[in-house]
């Protein structure tokens, strides 16, 4: 472990800021290290976190909500974020409850359009899981390396100089400050780091129900079903396991009645009358997205760095969103590991790492706006640049 060169906060700063969270854990084994606060326990945010913590370095989260978890739906993970869950510790735990469906359909207006074997032989893997697993995986990854993490604290912001400002007005110095706090980012929006922010025509409705009577054949299979008449709506089927089925129900933000909370399940069951057991299953559950991207000016801003949808929001069309989170949280880990210089090796993390997420969002962003996805899925390494990706930090060598 390096210890404190170059460090302008170090061992004073970590020493007052575990004193002003009352955290009695200060011993002399820890006077080196340097300290990271975090503005955010999502995918990004503990990666993050744990990343840092692997290479020695003490780091404090804050999550804003009361509750440590994912808002219920469902989520798919590509070979490049196992990887990254494999080099955090939380590999195992995700793969034994997570689902490889054996094949992924395209089906419009009641016809098959295509078909993909998937998670076979020689094939990368797509496993499918709700979020609340990946998020318990992680999370149990986080405790194991003792992280601290503060609920009910909300992040305002930062400053470049190494500082986290908390809703509850205290401010904590550090030698790296992560924002990790989502597609709203406080900690983004006080650097003025926005360069555009882009809305679409359509977004989702994200929903996990049981699976009732759709098991066996093909419906162990996801299936993207698009139909275009009467209206255009499109219902991405995604097993999660024996029990549990994820619908990504994408509706027009102007069609008012398919994009409703609650779900209109006699409005989509009009369209997707095989899918009606699941469809008439879930009642008030279920939240409408819309279809966004946003990009920054740059990923940091002195000792400040963003990461996850603070950073790189996207459409979910290519399901990249939390890989590309999770590998720019570990290749950040990488890039300040021994670095003497903080703010130098952000712009140089920046400059490795964004280009793979710049086009992955493109792409995604691409889907999002032309529906392309209603031909099927474009299994092509334009799109699949991400999960073939071996990210920063994750062994070449690893054949998952
Ligand atoms: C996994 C996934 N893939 C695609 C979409 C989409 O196009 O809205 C949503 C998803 O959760």
């Amino acid at each position: 472990m390096k210890a404190t060169h170059g460090s302008r906060h170090g061992r004073f700063m970590v020493r007052q800021a575990h004193h002003e969270a009352g955290v009695g854990r200060w011993d002399a084994e820890e006077e080196a290290v340097r300290h990271a606060e975090i503005a955010g326990a999502g995918f990004a945010g503990l990666t993050a976190a744990i990343a840092l913590r692997q290479r020695g370095w003490s780091v404090r989260v804050h999550e804003a909500d009361a509750e440590l978890r994912a808002f219920g739906a469902g989520i798919f993970i590509w070979e490049n974020g196992l990887r990254v869950l494999k080099a955090i510790g939380a590999y195992d735990d995700v793969v034994a409850g997570a689902y490889a469906a054996p094949g992924y359909h395209t089906s419009r207006d009641g016809e098959r359009l295509a078909y993909e074997r998937i998670n076979g032989a020689n094939r990368f893997r797509l496993l499918t899981m709700t979020r609340q697993h990946l998020y318990a995986a992680i999370l149990a990854a986080a405790r194991r390396m003792d992280i601290e993490i503060i609920t009910s604290s909300a992040a305002t912001g930062a400053a470049p100089e190494g500082v986290l400002h908390l809703a509850d007005g205290r401010s904590m110095p550090a030698d790296l400050v992560i924002g990790a706090d989502g597609v709203r980012s406080a900690v983004r929006d006080s650097l003025g780091l926005i360069d555009a922010r882009n809305k679409y025509q359509d977004g989702i409705i994200r929903v996990l129900v049981g699976r009732a009577t759709l098991k066996g054949g093909v419906w162990d299979d996801v299936i993207d079903f698009w139909s275009f008449s009467p209206r255009p709506l499109r219902i991405l089927y995604t097993p999660c396991g024996e029990d549990d089925l994820y619908m990504a129900m994408m509706a027009p933000t102007a069609d008012r009645e398919a994009s409703s909370i609650p779900v209109n399940a006699e409005v989509w069951i009009r369209s997707f009358p095989q899918l009606a057991p699941a469809l008439s299953a879930i009642g008030d559950r279920g939240r409408y997205d819309l279809y966004e991207t946003t990009t920054l000016k740059r990923w940091s801003a002195g000792r400040t760095a963003l990461i996850g949808d603070a950073a790189h929001a996207m459409p979910p069309t290519l399901a990249q969103g939390a890989g590309c989170a999770m590998m720019n949280a570990l290749s950040l880990a990488v890039a300040v590991s021994d670095a003497d210089d903080i703010d130098a090796a952000l712009r140089r993390w920046e400059a490795r790492e964004r280009p793979l997420t710049d086009h992955t969002q493109s792409r995604a962003a691409h889907l999002a706006g032309s529906r392309a996805l209603a031909d099927g899925m474009p299994w092509e390494d334009d799109c699949f640049r991400a999960a073939r990706h071996i990210p920063t930090g994750t062994p070449p060598q690893m054949h998952l």
